[in-house]
């Protein structure tokens, strides 16, 4: 396989990880979710599990001071501190309602480095808790390092925070058996719509709303089962656009994430019953096309489609024409893995680039002589 399919797998792969990790969070949430206390320790146990941080603490908002009413690690033993919101990190965080990072906290006068000292925060993320547009508190991780923390962790914060906010606001201020058990349910509905939400995000390409690799691929096991079982043909198509980087060169990144999106159009527009398309990642896409007659009507599919890509973009008033390589590798059955059947197309890709690019190239196999193609 080429380094630049595999650098793109491994640049989409931590993503989807977390968002997954997140959503199996959200599941042991909703189920603690009627002890404040017991949801409130739930909630700081596993966002210090999720981020390595070496402490985390979910601070509430009483009159004008924020108190520690759930904490790990180095915050721990400070449980039931009372620290003014003014001149605070946590102060600013809630007043901006924006996640903030203090990358080193001896260095950074947003902060109260006395207090920071003292729960040894050298480096750390606050995230801001609303209930209905009004702040409840914050949830903060720490470290004993500078610079311990990335977007990653901003992002984990950012996701996790809306829902905990909500969360606790319901738990403090409704305390009647009745008014609980309404609000269980309306919580409960919103956790299902934000799971849904996580894991629709943890399967789909966020430019081009294409499914992404991952799905692709437990796709693509379903269909290579089936194909098994009725002795039918499969085949998968890798697809990368021509000279792509020369458009980001020349007509700056958001055109070209514009033709990335129009060409993702092209293809739903051209999928049928039995096809698939998913954007791997860069300008590289991968279709599925399942219950094929023979490799010529499918190689006449990818024709009918190559035509429809040819045909020019008109973006922001400028009109475009690319052409795309394409492999393509076909499944009769056998002992293949999934791995090795995309990489079969993969390397057809690579011969349809090498053969001088805006061409079809099929990987051929024993089953697939070269008279069927
Ligand atoms: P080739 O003809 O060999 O396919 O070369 P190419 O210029 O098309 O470049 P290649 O396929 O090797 O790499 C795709 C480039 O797409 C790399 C990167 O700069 C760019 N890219 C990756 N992801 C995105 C994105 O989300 N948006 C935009 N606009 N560009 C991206
Ligand atoms: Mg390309």
């Amino acid at each position: 396989m080429r380094t630049r399919t595999l650098k793109n797998a491994f640049r989409k792969a931590p993503t989807s990880q977390l968002l997954n990790k997140i959503i199996s969070l959200q599941a042991r949430l909703a189920e603690a979710h009627f002890d404040v206390d017991a949801f409130m320790k739930l909630v700081v146990q596993e966002m210090q599990k999720l981020t390595r941080a070496t402490g985390t603490v979910l601070e509430l908002m009483e009159g004008s001071q924020l108190v520690y009413r759930a904490a790990t690690g180095t915050v721990k033993k400070h449980l039931g501190l009372r620290l003014n919101i003014e001149n605070s990190f946590s102060g600013l965080c809630i007043k901006s309602n924006k996640v903030l990072y203090s990358k080193d906290t001896e260095k950074d006068d947003r902060v109260n480095r006395e207090a920071c000292r003292l729960v040894k925060a050298r480096s750390m993320v606050v995230a801001p808790l609303q209930d209905k547009g009004k702040p409840v508190g914050v949830l903060k991780i720490i470290s004993s390092r500078a610079s311990a923390f990335d977007a990653s962790h901003v992002q984990i914060l950012q996701l996790m925070a809306g829902l905990i906010g909500a969360a606790l606001a319901h738990q403090i201020f409704y305390e009647t058996t009745e008014q609980l058990l309404t609000e269980k349910t309306v919580m409960l509905h919103a956790l299902t719509q934000a799971e849904r939400k996580l894991q629709y995000q943890a399967s789909h390409d966020y430019l081009t709303d294409l499914p992404n690799r991952a799905l692709f691929q437990d796709e693509l096991i379903t269909a290579m089962h089936k194909t098994q079982q009725q002795n039918g043909l499969l085949s998968v198509i890798y697809m990368d656009i021509d000279h792509f980087k020369s458009i980001n060169d020349t007509l700056g990144h958001s055109i070209g994430d514009a033709l990335l999106q129009a060409f993702a159009s092209r293809l739903k527009e051209w999928l049928t019953g039995e096809c698939l398309a998913a954007r791997f990642g860069g300008d590289e896409f991968v279709l599925l096309m399942g219950q094929v007659k023979n490799p010529q009507t499918a190689l006449q599919r990818i024709e009918d489609l190559l035509q429809k890509i040819r045909e020019p973009y008109t973006l922001v008033d400028r009109e475009l024409r690319i052409t795309s390589s394409i492999g393509m590798a076909f499944f009769t059955g056998g002992d293949i893995t999934v791995d090795a059947f995309l990489n079969q197309a993969d390397q057809a890709l690579y011969a349809a680039k090498h053969a001088g690019r805006n061409t079809v190239q099929v990987y051929k196999t024993e089953l697939l002589s070269e008279e069927m193609v």
